[in-house]
């Protein structure tokens, strides 16, 4: 066994070699830069209102497998109402409405959807339900997204709480204002 992964060692090394009077240090710095995010399992998102507003919370993502499980825990909504919840593009919670974390995440160009079908947005998370407190804790694990992985990773984008429920309809499930913006990033 040790003698046989020696062997293969080995070669691999010399592919290096050879490969290296080319352009390995373009490889080098490629090949460590993916695998330092490879590493990146755990991600948090913290939520502040946007003007006019008061929901706040926080969202925790981990890596499970190819799967990403996502935890919410949200206060100040509408008590007894549902929240659509959503990833958006960008990493930028600087507008007032927070229009600028810009649309759905849709790396792979789908129409917008509820958590249920595969083929939706990879940023449709679905709703929130807030109890008679204006609380919502919700758990929803997503297999169309990576945190920091090949497949669609989320770390720096946005996580948007809307005013109204999302209710699937195209093209972004009529979900309202942005109440409440955070932007996902690296957790320890
Ligand atoms: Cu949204
Ligand atoms: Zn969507």
């Amino acid at each position: 066994m040790k003698f046989h992964h020696l062997l293969i060692h080995s070669s691999a090394a010399a592919a290096l070699l050879i490969a290296g009077s080319f352009s390995s240090h373009a490889a080098d710095a490629h090949a460590s830069h993916s695998s330092a995010w490879a590493a990146v399992k755990k991600a948090v998102a913290v939520l502040h209102p946007t003007q006019g507003n008061k929901t706040h919370g926080k969202i925790t993502f981990t890596q499970e497998g190819d799967t990403v499980k996502i935890v919410a825990h949200v206060e100040g909504l509408i008590p007894g109402q549902k929240h659509a919840f959503h990833i958006h593009q960008f990493g930028d919670c600087s507008a007032a409405d927070a229009t600028s974390v810009g649309g759905h995440y849709n790396p792979d160009n789908h129409a917008h959807g509820l958590p249920e079908p595969a083929a939706r947005h990879a940023g449709d998370l679905g709703n929130l339900q807030a109890n008679d407190k204006g609380v919502a804790h919700y758990e929803v694990t997503i297999t169309n997204a990576s945190i920091a992985g090949l497949k669609n990773p989320i770390v720096g984008r946005g996580v948007i709480v809307h005013a109204k429920p999302d209710d699937g309809g195209q093209p972004v499930g009529n979900a309202g204002a942005r109440i409440a913006c955070g932007v996902i990033g690296v957790a320890q």
